[in-house]
């Protein structure tokens, strides 16, 4: 099986790349721009993208991530992009400075579409904390600022580590469940 990966971000195609390759479903890069428009929940975000783009595409998979913060009820969340362009990793570590609750998740929401099917989403979490200072520089966007373990950032781990234990690799191993449901004898 072949399917697009439309994103924007060369960080998330490369996880997709390794986890599905591994479960031998091919994965290519596409960047057909949608509309990602500002919303509540990330699922309203996918659920919006794949109706802009289910007439106009074959197999596709889209990707809504954030990064949640306890102390900030949630915040970046759904402005994670945003926040990530005007605080930096550095301006979070600076907002948290001197706080000891650092609790955090990172989410993804995953929709999928395959010609014939209806289309549906899957979403994975994983907790963690933001950590007291950026380190490792693998990853992207917030992994180094983000440990699930208490030890490494996302940033310090390798893809296949990283994808053992993120929001996106376990979103992605039960979009790899469904897909061998829905392909089935
Ligand atoms: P798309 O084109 O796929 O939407 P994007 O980079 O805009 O790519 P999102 O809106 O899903 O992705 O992500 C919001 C922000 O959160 C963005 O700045 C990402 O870099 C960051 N992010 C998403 N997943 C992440 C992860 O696994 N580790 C670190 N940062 C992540």
């Amino acid at each position: 099986m072949r399917i697009k990966v439309i994103t924007s971000n060369e960080g998330k195609m490369r996880e997709y790349s390794q986890a599905l390759g591994e479960l031998g479903i091919e994965v290519f890069h596409g960047k057909v721009p949608y509309d990602e428009i500002q919303a509540d929940t990330l699922e309203e975000v996918v659920e919006r993208g794949m109706e802009e783009l289910r007439e106009k595409e074959g197999s596709f998979i889209i990707d809504d991530s954030g990064l949640f913060i306890d102390r900030f009820y949630g915040f970046p969340g759904v402005y994670s992009s945003y926040a990530l362009k005007t605080l930096g990793n550095e301006g979070v570590l600076r907002l948290m400075a001197g706080e000891e609750r650092r609790s955090a998740r990172f989410e993804c929401c995953i929709g999928c579409k395959i010609p014939g099917r209806e289309p549906f989403m899957i979403s994975g979490e994983c907790r963690g904390a933001i950590t007291k200072e950026a380190r490792g520089e693998r990853g992207f966007g917030f992994d180094p600022i983000f440990s699930a373990d208490g030890e490494r950032t996302f940033a310090e781990l390798d893809l296949e580590e990283k994808n053992s234990l993120s929001h996106r690799g376990r979103a992605i191993a039960m979009l790899a469940e469904r897909l061998a449901e829905e392909m089935g004898p």
